[in-house]
């Protein structure tokens, strides 16, 4: 928990600084037109036991020209109660938010209040030393957000000040028209507890003597500043719009160009496997024709024993008719001889001569 300070709401009549105060601190804070009327400079704070050793100020509308002056004197009164007491204040200004747009009446609340302080180190608020409630937002666009945001960042002559302390809350339905009613705004209690406190020295009375005048002429600077932005915001549209066409262009081009090479790899691919399939084609071509070649000559030397064995079985043939023959011959010669010589003997020493076959 931040160091416990003085929480005070300011703003235009019906912005919801009550409704709000009420919905962060858990106490009552009397919203609607009846809880200022009479005289306004009757503040009280209210302590609260969710957030212990702060204090939670609520205070009436500046903008409405009948009883600014009393508003301007409870302001006063609330922010001189904490200078008295030496305790460091968080001042929020609550405005209702009118679609995208910031009007002059609530930037000349913002510029009197912080116009009338001064700080411990005697200098006046400087930029972030305050922050701003954007309430009652019909719609979260973002581009609207981002405007308004930037209408607080920056220092203008409209808003010498500036703050990047901005929260947006929306439009509740249950707290319309209805007083004293409450409810829980996401993140609105870490944003009071976030915002840094400032120490004030001193308070001057707001004056509301020209306010007509300052309204008139905060008028035609905030519309100006308006026109302006709306311009930049044009011109940074197109910027962006054909930034984007360029990187899409580029994004095209690239992927035309990554499509491009991996066609050509691809086609080189099936190039080279054609080559590959090729040269199987021809190695098994050339591998076949070996083999009918092997066939071929295997034929042709089976032809060629076969030739070699029959011409072999025939002159065996003829020589053993020859030798039979022969033997015949002999045989009957010898027989005729009447020869003593046993036959055995004689057929074994023949067939011993004969060449090599089985
Ligand atoms: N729909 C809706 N109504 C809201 C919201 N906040 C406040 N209101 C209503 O707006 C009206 C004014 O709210 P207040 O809280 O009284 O406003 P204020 O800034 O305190 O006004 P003054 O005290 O007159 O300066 C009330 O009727 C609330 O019910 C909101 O977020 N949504
Ligand atoms: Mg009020």
């Amino acid at each position: 928990m931040t160091t416990p300070a003085d929480v005070i709401f300011c703003g235009n009549p019906g912005a919801g600084k009550s409704t709000l105060l009420s919905c962060v601190s858990g106490r009552q804070f009397r919203s609607g037109e009846s809880a200022w009327c009479g005289f306004c400079s009757d503040f009280q704070f209210q302590e609260s036991c969710r957030f212990p050793g702060y204090r939670f100020a609520d205070t009436p509308g500046l903008a409405d020209c009948k009883s600014a002056e009393n508003a301007a004197k409870a302001i006063t009164q609330t922010l001189m109660d904490a200078v008295r007491k030496g305790r460091a204040v968080k001042l929020f200004f609550v405005v209702p938010s009118e679609g995208g747009r910031i009007t002059a009446e609530h930037l000349l609340t913002i510029r009197k209040v912080l116009g009338c302080i001064t700080l411990v180190d005697g200098t006046s608020p400087s930029a972030n030393s305050y922050a701003v409630i954007i309430n009652k937002c019909d719609t979260a666009l973002p581009e609207h957000q981002a405007r308004v945001r930037e209408g607080f960042a920056v220092r203008s002559p409209s808003l010498p000040i500036p703050t990047c302390h901005v929260i947006f809350l929306p439009r509740v339905g249950a707290l319309s028209g209805k007083d004293n009613a409450s409810h829980h705004f996401e993140g609105l209690q870490d944003f009071v507890l976030n915002v840094p406190a400032v120490a004030l020295a001193n308070v001057a009375e707001i004056s509301c003597q020209s306010t007509v005048e300052e309204l008139k002429q905060l008028q035609q600077n905030v519309s100006l500043a308006f026109d302006e932005q709306a311009a930049r915001h044009e011109a940074e549209k197109r910027r962006w719009e054909q930034d984007a066409r360029d990187v899409e262009s580029a994004l095209r081009e690239a992927y035309l160009i990554q499509l491009r090479q991996e066609g050509e790899a691809a086609t080189c691919q099936l190039q080279q496997l054609r080559g590959y399939l090729a040269s199987q084609t021809e190695e098994g071509s050339h591998l076949e024709m070996q083999l009918a070649e092997q066939q071929r000559m295997q034929e042709l030397t089976k032809q060629v024993r076969e030739d070699h064995l029959r011409d072999l079985r025939r002159q065996q043939r003829m020589k053993e008719r020859d030798w039979r023959r022969s033997i015949q011959e002999h045989w009957d010669r010898e027989t005729l001889l009447e020869s003593d010589r046993p036959v055995e003997v004689l057929t074994f020493s023949a067939k011993a001569t004969l060449p090599g076959i089985a």
